[in-house]
């Protein structure tokens, strides 16, 4: 979670300071929430992240070069300079390069995991996750069904964090809970606090525990706060103040340190140190990416690296 956020918050300072084109999106309040999805999964399975999933794609194992590299169009980054953000991953490794048309990857883990059926891959999961506005998408409806049908290990975890861009909720959906869809679906469905990493961890992990089990879909809602804008041009001024005065705008960061010195297992020194040593590994790391050549395009062979099989003369053997 602390390296989740130190990182955003260092990407968010490179793009005030001209240094990434694009955009940047941060997790700013997502990232228990995020942490308990990555860290609830194990290797084989399927990890498809999105936008403020910075914090669940390092606990899944994504390197910090990774992300630097692509946000600093490295070409040794994973999308060699192609991507400025967030479309990034390693498949091989089951974490899925992101598509941003919401509710486009839910579809996707469907697939990988009816290939891992075919191939009688036993016991392995797929999880993503989706924003409370993506949850009106056709791709959204249409994926959710299908996994119910074929039964599919699928965790598809919905962060509600109360707005889509400057949409409230009370204009996406007119369910009392994104959860009663759960119930439309025939799929089982479980809500969590996303400000308390113990709950997310719990209600995640059982999710988990069950899809593996072979019991089909699992529909997680989450409910928390954007704790930023959209991205980092967009300085949210639309939040309702009351909204982050209640408890789904506290800040699940500092709600996990208070649990660990209220419950005696460090104490403030350690988190200093915490908080130091991962400021340094970010500096580090960007410092190491700075020093890289930009790309040439007259090298390139323009293939990204994820997709060998797709370039010309390509020959598995
Ligand atoms: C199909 C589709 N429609 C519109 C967009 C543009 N868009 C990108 S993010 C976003 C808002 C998403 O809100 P939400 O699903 O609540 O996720 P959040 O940003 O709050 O995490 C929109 C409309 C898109 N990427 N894909
Ligand atoms: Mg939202």
């Amino acid at each position: 979670m602390l390296l989740g956020r130190i990182l955003d918050e260092k990407f968010a300072s490179l793009y005030r300071g001209g240094k990434i084109h694009g955009g940047v999106f941060i997790g700013r309040g997502q990232e228990a929430l995020s942490v308990a999805i990555g860290s609830s999964l194990r290797q084989g399975d399927v990890f498809a992240p999105l936008i403020r999933d910075l914090a669940g794609r390092l606990s899944f194992g994504e390197p910090i070069l990774d992300a630097v590299r692509n946000y600093l169009g490295s070409p040794k980054g994973p999308m060699r300079s192609r991507d400025g953000n967030v479309h990034r991953g390693r498949p091989r490794e089951g974490l899925l390069p992101m598509i941003s048309h919401l509710g486009a990857m839910i579809p996707v883990v469907n697939g990988v995991l009816m290939a891992h059926r075919f191939k009688g891959l036993a016991s392995t999961v797929g999880a993503t996750t989706i924003g409370d506005g993506a949850t009106s998408t056709g791709a959204f409806h249409e994926a959710l069904n299908q996994a119910a049908i074929e039964k599919l290990p699928l965790i598809l975890v919905v962060a509600n964090n109360q707005y889509a861009y400057s949409t409230p909720t009370t204009r996406q959906f007119a369910c009392k809970s994104i959860l009663d869809r759960a119930v439309g679906y025939g799929v089982a469905g479980a809500e969590t606090d996303g400000t308390n990493l113990s709950d997310c961890l719990a209600v995640i992990g059982q999710a988990v525990q069950n899809a593996r089990a072979g019991n089909g879909p699992q529909l997680i809602v989450a409910s928390l706060l954007r704790l930023c804008g959209h991205g980092e041009h967009d300085d949210a001024g639309y939040i309702d103040p009351e909204l982050k005065q209640s408890p789904l705008g506290r800040d699940c960061l500092k709600l996990a340190a208070q649990k660990i010195l209220d419950q005696a297992w460090s104490d403030q020194a350690a988190l200093d140190r915490w908080q130091a040593s991962t400021v340094q590994q970010v500096e580090e790391a960007v410092a190491t990416v700075q020093r890289e050549a930009g790309p040439d395009p007259y090298q390139e062979e323009w293939c990204a690296l994820a997709c060998d099989r797709l370039r010309e003369g390509f020959e598995d053997v």
